[in-house]
Parts: C-alpha cells; structure tokens; sequence
C-alpha cells in the first residue's frame, strides 16, 4: 500500500504516542524526527521482507560489498525520496504545523567512513538496490564514526563522534544472526587417518559479532536490500570464574577488549597506520560476514560446494576486506576438508578486488609477525598460497628472483611484511582501477607483471555517483526545473539530462537555471554566516574545495593562489577581479601534522583576509567545520567553481568532481583521475584544465625537480611564501605558517605545488574572465549539469555487472 498524506499523517501521529510515548504538544523536532523515521519505517520494513522473501524463493546469486567503510550520511531524506514519499510527508507534516527541513536537520550523519572509498560504497548499495540486484553490503558497526572537528583558534580540533546516542531509528538488531568469530592462540598439526594432515586452530579467545541490519532503498522502492554492519561483544558477558572469585571488576575487562574492536573508525585516509587493532577490524567483519554467507548458502545447497561461486561474488573495496581470502581458504581446507587444488578454484572465482590509490603509503601491509600472532592459522595459509604462487612465477619467469621477490606476497626485509595488494590480486578473478587513467595506471605501474601472467584480469569501472542524492535531494529546485523540461525519469536514466542540451543558450532557461543557484547561493550563504559569524556575497563567485585535507590533493596550492590575490589587491587596489569567495572544507587525519597545518594556514589566511575592508568587496576566504555528507549536500548545489587540483597521476578517480558539475559547477582541474573523464563529457571549453600531465609529471622527475627553481624565477610565489615567515596571519608569533614553505621548499614539494602554480594561476583569470560572460558562464553550467550522465552510479554497477559480477536483476512483486 502507497502512503498518501492522510495515512502519513496518522502514521507519525500514531508513532508519536505509541512509540515514542509523547504527543504533538510536547514533541521536540527530535521526537518528530523519529516518528517521521517510524512512519517512513512502516513502508521500508514491508518491502525489506518482501525482498528477502523473493531472492530466497529465487535462489539468486547475488554481490557481497565488503568494505571496512561505508559512509551513509543522512537516510531519512533518501528513504522518503526512494520510496517517492516526499511530498506527501511534507504536506503531512506542514498540516500538523511542524517542518519537514528542520526535522531532517536531526538526524545526524551516519559518517562510517573516511571519504571517497566510503561514499563510493554507499553510493553503489543505492545504485544496487535501484536496478534490483541481488545485493549485501557487509562492514563494522563502529560505535564513532570518522570524528567531529572542531576548529579552534584556527586549528583542527577532534571530538568523538557520536551517532547512535539518541538511538539509530534505521538500524535493525539481529541477534539470531550472532557469530563467534576466534582469536589468537595456536595452530595443532593432526595426522588423520590416511595420513592426511589436519590443522586445528586453538583460539586464545573467542569474540560475538553481533548484526545490525540497516535497509537499502531502491528508487522507486520495489528492492529494499540491506547493509548489514557488525558490533563486537564479548563472548560470555562476564567471566564468571573471576566474578564468582570476587573479581567483579576484572571480569569487565575481557567484555571491553571485546568489545573495543568495532569502537571506533580509523580517521587515517591514505595513509598506512599498522595498527594492530586495524587489522582485527577487518579481520573480524570478514570472518563475520563469510561466516553468514556460508550459513546462508548452506541453508540452500547443504554440503554440496560445488554451486558456491555460482552463487556468491564478493567484491573487495580495496584491500581492507583482503584477509576474507585466506579465510575462505580456512573455510574449505580445514573445515569441509577440500583438497587445497578445489578450495584455490573455489576463492578465485568467488573475489574481485577495487583499487582506490596508487600512493605507496596507502598501500596495505602487515608485518608476518603480527598476523601469526593474531591469526596464527592465517599466516599458514598465506604461505601456502605464495609458494604456490612463487612457482607459477618460476615456470614463467625462470630463474628470475627479483621478479620473484618484486611478486611475491611476502615482502622480505628487517620485517617480513604481508603485502595485501598482491594478496588481493592473486586470489581474485578481476581487479579494476576507479576511472580509465588510473586503471591504466595500476597495470602498467603498480601491476604489470601480474597483468602480464593473467591477461583480462585487471580492468577499469569509473566512479560514479548516485544522482537521487547528489541531485534530486540534495538540489530540490534544479530538479524541478530539469523535471518540467525533460520530464521526470532522469534520476533512473541521467543521459537524458543531454536533453538540456538545446536549452544551453536559452536565454529563459539560463536565467532561471542562474536563479536558482543564486537562491542555492543565498541559503549556503546563510549558513555560512551560522557556522562562521562570516557575511559572504551571493554575488560572488563561490569557489569550493571539499574533499579530505591531503597534500597530494593541493589544498596549499590554492591557498597560495588566495594569498596572491591578497597581494595583488593590496599592492594594486583596482586589480580587476570578479569578487570571490573561496570555500573550503576539510578533515585532517589526526596524526598528519602538515595537513594540520595546512588547515591552520587557512584559517589564518581567512581571518586576515576576512577583516581587511580594503580587499572585502572583492575577496574572503571561509573554512567549513565539520566537513562531512550533510553538509556536501548543502554547499555542492551553491558552487560555482568546483577545485579538482590533484597532481596529475595522485587521484585515483574522485568523486567529488562528479557531484559539482551535476550540479552546474565549473571545474577547475589537472588532467587527473575522473577529471579526464569529465573534460570528455563536457568538452574542452566548458571546464578549465591546467597543470601538467602524468607523462609531464614522470620527465620532470626523470630530469630532476628543483622547487628553488620556481621560487627564484617567480616573483609572485617567492613574495607569497616569504610571507608565511612573516606574522602577517599570525600577530605576534612569526613563523606559524612556515612548515608549509619548508615542505615546498626544503622538504622538495614533492606534488609539485610550485611546478604548477604558473599554470593554476592563469586558468584563475581564465575563470574569472568566463564568469564575467553572464550568458557564456550560464551555457557552460548547463552544458556541465546536461553531460554527467556517465557519471550516475547506476551505469558503474551496470559496469560491474557485466563485466564481474554476472548478477541478474530480479523483480520483487509489491
Ligand atoms: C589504510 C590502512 C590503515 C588505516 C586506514 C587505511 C585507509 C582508509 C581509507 C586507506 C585509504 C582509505 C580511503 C581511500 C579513499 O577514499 N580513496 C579514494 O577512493 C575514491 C573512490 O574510488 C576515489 O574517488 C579517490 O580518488 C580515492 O582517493
């Protein structure tokens, strides 16, 4: 049954007084919140059992999404979209006096995730569901998600994130679904009958995983699949021997080692932190999730194995979920007693693995030691899988130990290491890079001798990103607007936004496509000026730069780009610039000090800037706290200008570039993941490429990269970087903002900031001249927004089931 006004109308009353045990007088928007989320619930949950009804009867094979991050954001807004209950809710809610827009503001973001990774699987179980796949995503039900920053005098302060606090209205407790998951101990080596060696592992300890199952909405609601996150709890809640001796408090302290493996999210992105904790993370999701998939798969086929990779796929969202390889291995060797030959045919057909980074200290490894500690039977079986391996190595390349040693999973040195990147491509059947350059770039740099022995195993699916959310959510008056001209089926079909092609330089359809970025412009402004106290000019250009805070992604060059504009405007104070705001928002990774600083730089750039009236008309700088998906949706419909800079080569494909030029920004961008992508879509003169190449990046290494070079033979950079020596930002303490020069100077600049500085500057006048050109600028949004079709998550999962997943879709009956 469709919910019409009426029925939503009781439905939240009802859940007001019988679930939530108040009434309309006294409910705070919390109170509504969570009524409306029950209400919404009602129609979720139906369709949720009808689902896994379906696909039981069906028997369908169907994708395993393990990731170590999933970062959701908000559902209420996406649910009541999905299931095309929106206006109806509104209406509902306006006629019981309350706010559908304050409400949602309740909710707080579900952030189990870093970054693009962990938004990219959100998005793919949204784009899953919609096209009514088969489909589980499985991960760690982290009690903290990535942390709340604050910012502090200018720097970047971390408090604990706490979403569930007031309860998790979405979440669904199954505890007939427990799993024990074992730890530590040791490994027993039987000789059976038949002389058969047997291994038996002796856990040291034995750890609960405990399901919450979170539904996934489809667009127009017929699938609802599920996300299904584990908790870790102690095995037996007390240690009764110890209770009983009159050890009341030591008996706790087993439940809280327990229980700290799913506490907290690891806020480290791109960047290796080896931490022991880390890897009983992923370790314990995957042994959860396998262990649900085999019980599943049991209850349809019994003992017979044989069916199990036609069933099952798994695809690994990086290497986090890596170790699921060796203990499916585990699985069938020591647990149905496969031969070692049926149980390697078995996983290889059952693993594919994305690559997310090609950056070295992002990639994953774990000293020997340290699994054998943990997971002593794992190591084993490792070592089983790389000898084997090394011999197939051999035969290819024979004689050759440094190809040997440059393949092999084990990385000799000091400490062995477990290289998990080559784990991953040995035990998958497909590996695939995120946008075409980086794919390439993974087989010819990171791979290619693993690409030489299995031609066809490594290929490419761009990114993309779910445009119910990222568009029709997130932008409500665009949508409208794009509904009345092409009709109302873009969100399932986004090439059709070409369709607005013809409208590009409609003088009507411009000005009322201008219009409601203005207005999207006037309510970032708003909250702009909530979140900061600072007053900003909707008339401005509004440039953005959201994404995490990392060097390679060049933050600091833009900053130095704002400090030479700064310059320029004080030195001459005609400059002739269209007034602009720079926007930013970042997280840094709490232990990554020059991303800390950088942020700190910004910060104090910003103040000074923002209190100098004789720059004020024509340029401020604002720093977003507590940058995360809710707030993406605020400041992503407003952007003018969206800041893609990475050094080319660095960014594997972002996202955040996708979701700006949907939304009618212009990119300013290096020839670097997705971007290349974008520029093909949009074509040459509707986005502002600069900077070198990756083939221009690799000679001017080869040659030899002297940063001195560009701050001796440019006046602009050496005044600007000599500056952040000064106390011009920071009153009385000189030399605040100094790390930052010395990593582009002392330190060799290693993402060649100073490189392309020239270059980033020019594309700046470039962009600014284009916005002057009122009609030009509008033609050059539309024409953004009309070619991103390519780039809706749906045709990546439709890549990905063509290519590895070989899923059908299946039809759920309403
Ligand atoms: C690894 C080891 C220990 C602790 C943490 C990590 C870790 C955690 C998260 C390493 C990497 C990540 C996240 C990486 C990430 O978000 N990569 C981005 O993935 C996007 C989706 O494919 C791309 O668009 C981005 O280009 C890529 O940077």
């Amino acid at each position: 049954m469709q919910f019409d006004k009426e029925t939503l109308k009781q439905s939240i009353v009802r859940h007001l007084h019988c679930t939530l045990g108040t009434d309309e007088n006294k409910a705070n928007n919390h109170a509504w919140w969570k009524a409306v989320c029950a209400a919404i619930n009602e129609q979720v949950l139906e369709r949720l059992r009808m689902t896994q009804k379906t696909h039981y009867f069906n028997d369908t094979r169907a994708v395993h999404y393990f990731s170590a991050e999933f970062l959701m954001g908000r559902l209420l807004s996406n649910n009541m979209h999905n299931l095309g209950l929106f206006e109806n809710t509104d209406k509902a809610l306006q006629e019981l006096g309350i706010s559908l827009t304050d409400i949602m503001e309740e909710e707080p973001d579900m952030a189990l995730g870093n970054g693009g990774l962990g938004r990219l699987a959100a998005c793919y179980i949204d784009s899953l569901a919609t096209l009514e796949m088969p489909a589980i995503g499985y991960g760690l039900h982290y009690e903290h998600g990535l942390f709340r920053q604050e910012i502090q005098n200018g720097a970047q302060i971390e408090r604990p994130d706490s979403w569930r606090d007031y309860g998790n209205p979405w979440e669904i407790c199954r505890p007939e679904s427990i799993q024990e998951i074992p730890l530590y101990g040791y490994v027993e080596t039987k000789y059976g009958e038949n002389g058969k060696i047997q291994k038996e592992w002796h856990p040291g300890s034995i750890v609960k995983g405990l399901p919450w199952d979170i539904p996934v909405v489809g667009y127009e609601g017929k699938t609802v699949n599920v996300l299904r996150l584990w908790q870790s709890q102690s095995s037996d809640y007390f240690n009764w021997d110890v209770f009983n001796a009159g050890g009341y408090v030591d008996s706790h302290s087993e439940t809280v080692q327990a229980e700290t493996i799913s506490k907290v999210l690891y806020p480290n992105d791109e960047t290796e932190a080896g931490k022991e904790l880390r890897l009983i993370q992923q370790y314990f999701f995957c042994a959860c999730s396998l262990k649900d998939i085999v019980r599943r798969y049991k209850r349809a086929h019994g003992d017979d194995w044989s069916r199990f990779p036609e069933q099952v796929v798994i695809q690994l969202n990086d290497t986090h979920p890596a170790i699921a390889i060796p203990e499916l291995m585990r699985i069938l060797v020591d647990r149905a007693e496969m031969s070692w030959d049926d149980a390697w045919a078995i996983t290889t057909k059952v693993f594919a693995y994305t690559n997310h980074t090609l950056l070295p200290e992002a990639l994953e490894k774990w000293p020997a030691k340290m699994i054998e500690k943990i997971l002593p039977r794992y190591l084993e079986i490792i070592y089983e899988i790389n000898h084997r391996f090394m011999k197939e190595v051999d035969a290819k390349w024979p004689g050759k130990t440094d190809v040997k040693s440059k393949l092999s999973i084990i990385e000799e040195g000091n400490e062995k290491m477990v290289r998990m990147g080559h784990l991953s491509v040995i035990g998958s059947f497909a590996v695939n890079g995120v946008a075409e350059i980086h794919s390439k770039l993974v087989k010819a740099n990171l791979f290619p001798e693993f690409d030489e022995m299995w031609p066809g195993k490594f290929t490419n699916v761009t990114n993309g990103i779910t445009p119910r959310r990222w568009l029709k959510a997130c932008n409500p008056e665009l949508s409208a607007l794009i509904d009345s001209k092409i009709g109302t089926d873009w969100p399932v079909h986004l090439d059709k936004l070409t369709g607005l092609t013809k409208l590009a330089k409609d003088k009507k359809f411009q000005d009322e496509f201008m219009a409601i970025k203005r207005r999207n412009k006037v309510a970032l402004a708003e909250e702009v000026l909530r979140l900061t106290g600072e007053t900003i000019d909707p008339d401005a250009i509004f440039d953005i730069q959201i994404k995490r805070l990392h060097e390679y992604k060049r933050q600091h060059l833009n900053l130095l780009h704002i400090m030479a504009l700064y310059r320029r405007l004080l030195e001459n104070p005609d400059y002739d610039m269209h007034p602009r705001v720079f926007i930013f928002g970042a997280k840094a990774a709490p232990g990554y000090k020059l991303a800390k600083d950088i942020i700190y730089a910004i910060n104090k750039v910003a103040e000074r800037i923002n209190s100098d009236n004789r720059v004020n008309s024509k340029l401020k700088v604002v720093f977003l706290p507590n940058y995360r998906v809710s707030l993406a949706e605020k400041m992503i419909p407003a952007a003018d200008v969206s800041e893609q800079i990475s050094t080319a080569g660095k960014e594997a494909s972002g996202t955040g570039n996708m979701k700006l030029s949907l939304n009618g920004a212009l990119t300013i961008g290096t020839m670097d993941g997705a971007n290349i992508e974008i520029a093909e879509e949009v074509g040459e003169e509707n986005i502002f490429i600069f900077g070198l190449t990756v083939d221009e990046v690799n000679a001017l290494r080869e040659k030899g990269y002297n940063p001195h070079d560009h701050y001796y033979q440019n006046a602009e950079i050496k005044a600007v970087l000599d500056w952040m020596d000064t106390d011009y930002f920071t009153p009385g303490k000189p030399g605040e903002l100094s790390s930052i020069k010395r990593s582009l100077l002392d330190h060799g600049d290693s993402y060649l900031a100073l490189a392309d500085y020239e270059s980033y500057s020019e594309a700046h006048k470039q962009v600014d001249a284009a916005y002057r050109d009122k009609a030009g600028w509008a033609e050059k949004a539309i024409i953004n927004t009309a070619n991103m079709g390519k780039f809706n998550s749906d045709r990546s999962i439709r890549d990905y089931v063509s290519k590895i997943w070989k899923l059908e879709s299946c039809k759920v009956n309403s």
